[in-house]
């Protein structure tokens, strides 16, 4: 079993926030040009850069909602979905302006008048529920908090989504990015990662998940997988040829295995991109497929922050947005309530 550290719960929390800060400077641009980008990260690493006009760099709903999936397991040992529903409204409520999506906000507006906190996720978009990234972006505290048994991992995750987004597509891309991030977090670090074996992983646990879709559904994030696999085959795959196979969209399935292939391509160095931490590389290459860059960057930042831990946070970095300390400690209270966790209900 391997030895789970709280530097490694930082990192995941820490990476996360610098992707959704970083990237939300870019959200919803569709081409970044690698140079700026690149230069704007030499800035940033930069001590003696003082960017004022830039920092701090603000979070977005993306870190907003990871926040109240961790403080609400905190609170509980447990997930309780009025209470995780409660935060989200609160959080929302408190601070509205921090680019949410279009129709989740209806959520919160019903969540404030309905006792059962799964309704309102229920009836979005005409009954079919969102397939937004919503789920997916804010799941990382929940993989950490249950990794030890991926049944209850699985199972508070879904969960958790629902609150907000019930379309399978939405559910499963979060189930996706949950499983990325326990598995990084428990990969043996005395070795590299064997993309094809992590991979590999993935798809059994995946295909169990959508074993009631058709075979050859093209959405299936099984399939998505197989993508993923190809694109790091070949040494010639571009940004665009990225982006054309795997998306770069809001969408859950647009965007959970964009962040996935990121953070599996970003194991190594990536050309244009100067910068060798391998945290701080991840969140660049997310951000230089343009699109959701806020949430690919925070997810693929969540997977790489697990495995590679605090010593990888580069603190210039860190420096450069808002809320480090509060995550810190989310992280250490986080890594805490897992001796702690149970249900007694
Ligand atoms: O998924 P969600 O919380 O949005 C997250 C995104 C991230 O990029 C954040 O950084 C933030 O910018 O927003 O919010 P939702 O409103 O549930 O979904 C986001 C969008 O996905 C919706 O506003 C729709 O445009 C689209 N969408 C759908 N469109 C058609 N049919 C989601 N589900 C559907 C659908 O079923
Ligand atoms: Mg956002
Ligand atoms: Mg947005
Ligand atoms: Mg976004």
């Amino acid at each position: 079993v391997p030895n789970i550290t709280v530097d490694q719960f930082k990192g995941c929390l820490l990476a996360a926030l610098l992707g959704d800060c970083i990237g939300a400077l870019f959200e919803g641009k569709q081409e970044v040009p690698m140079e700026d980008l690149d230069d704007l990260f030499q800035d940033l690493v930069n001590e003696e850069s003082t960017l004022d006009q830039l920092v701090p760099l603000e979070y977005t709903d993306d870190t907003a909602m990871l926040k109240s999936v961790a403080e609400s397991l905190i609170r509980n040992k447990c997930f309780k979905a009025t209470d995780m529903a409660n935060m989200f409204v609160s959080e929302y409520f408190e601070s509205p302006g921090r680019g949410y999506g279009q129709s989740v906000v209806d959520v919160f507006a019903k969540l404030k008048k309905v006792s059962d906190p799964f309704q309102p996720a229920r009836e979005q978009f005409s009954g079919s529920g969102s397939y937004g990234n919503g789920g997916a972006m804010r799941i990382a505290p929940a993989a950490l908090f249950a990794h030890q048994n991926t049944q209850h991992m699985l199972d508070i995750a879904a969960q958790a989504t629902k609150i907000t987004h019930t379309n399978r597509l939405g559910v499963h891309g979060a189930l996706l990015q949950a499983l990325a991030v326990q598995k990084a977090l428990l990969a043996d670090k005395r070795k590299p990662i064997d993309s094809k074996t992590f991979l590999t992983e993935l798809k059994k646990e995946m295909k169990s998940i959508e074993k009631d879709l058709d075979k050859d559904e093209d959405e299936s994030y099984t399939n998505k997988l197989d993508k993923i696999r190809h694109l790091l085959n070949d040494s010639k795959t571009s940004v665009k040829d990225v982006v054309r196979a795997l998306g770069h969209g809001i969408a859950a399935h647009e965007s959970v295995p964009t962040a996935l292939y990121v953070f599996l391509r970003s194991l190594q160095p990536i050309p244009g991109i100067e910068c060798d931490n391998p945290v701080s590389r991840t969140i660049q290459y997310a951000i230089a497929l343009g699109g959701d860059t806020d949430t690919i960057a925070t997810m693929a930042g969540a997977i790489a922050g697990a495995y590679h831990g605090l010593e990888h946070i580069d603190r210039v970095l860190l420096g450069r947005v808002e809320g480090k300390e509060y995550i810190e400690d989310l992280a250490v209270r986080l890594f805490d309530a897992v001796e702690k966790s149970g249900c007694s209900e």
